[in-house]
């Protein structure tokens, strides 16, 4: 069997377009913080990232900041056959545990009042506000609209502009 260079430089292609980078304090590490590219009109961006607590006590992640009009945890939920999102005031990761926020899975970090959309390839700064580690500078890069064919990403074929946020209390994940 002889490894063919095509397939060999598809995959490094594919590590590249999505360079992992990881953020430590104490014992919780923040892994790969991501931002979906944006419709070229969009006012809202949601952002995701890993977060993995090898210590032996709890953390809460209480807020995310960064330098948009507003930035708050939500989730997506169901009801009546409507998707909505409802504000997240907290995310609690146990220890030994890691909780994941990606696309099609519900919890995301909301950009809010964008002025400009997100573009492929941007980055920006954000800090990960937690009760114990305290705040954790990161940088979340943006990525491509993940495949809406793939598996599991039902949610995210979502545009957030259309979605209600005048109804949810924004002033909770402040
Ligand atoms: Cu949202």
């Amino acid at each position: 069997m002889t490894i063919r260079p095509f397939a060999v430089l598809a995959v490094l292609g594919f590590a590249t377009a999505a360079q992992a980078h990881d953020y430590k304090a104490g014992d919780l590490t923040v892994l790969h913080p991501f931002a979906i590219e944006t419709a070229a009109r969009a006012t809202t961006g949601a952002g995701y990232f890993e977060i993995r607590n090898d210590g032996d006590t709890a953390d809460t992640l209480i807020a995310v900041e960064a330098d948009f009009p507003k930035v708050a945890l939500h989730t997506s939920v169901e009801a009546d056959g409507m998707m909505t999102m409802q504000p997240l005031e907290r995310i609690e990761i146990a220890p030994g545990d890691t909780v994941t926020l990606a696309p099609g899975e519900g919890g995301h970090v909301m950009f809010m009042g964008l002025e400009a959309p997100f573009e492929i390839g941007e980055s920006f700064d954000a800090t990960l506000v937690f009760e114990k580690a305290g705040e954790i500078a990161v940088e979340f890069n943006v990525e491509p609209r993940p495949d809406p064919s793939a598996a599991g990403m039902d949610h995210d074929e979502m545009d957030h502009d259309d979605m209600n946020h005048g109804e949810m209390d924004h002033d909770t994940a402040e």
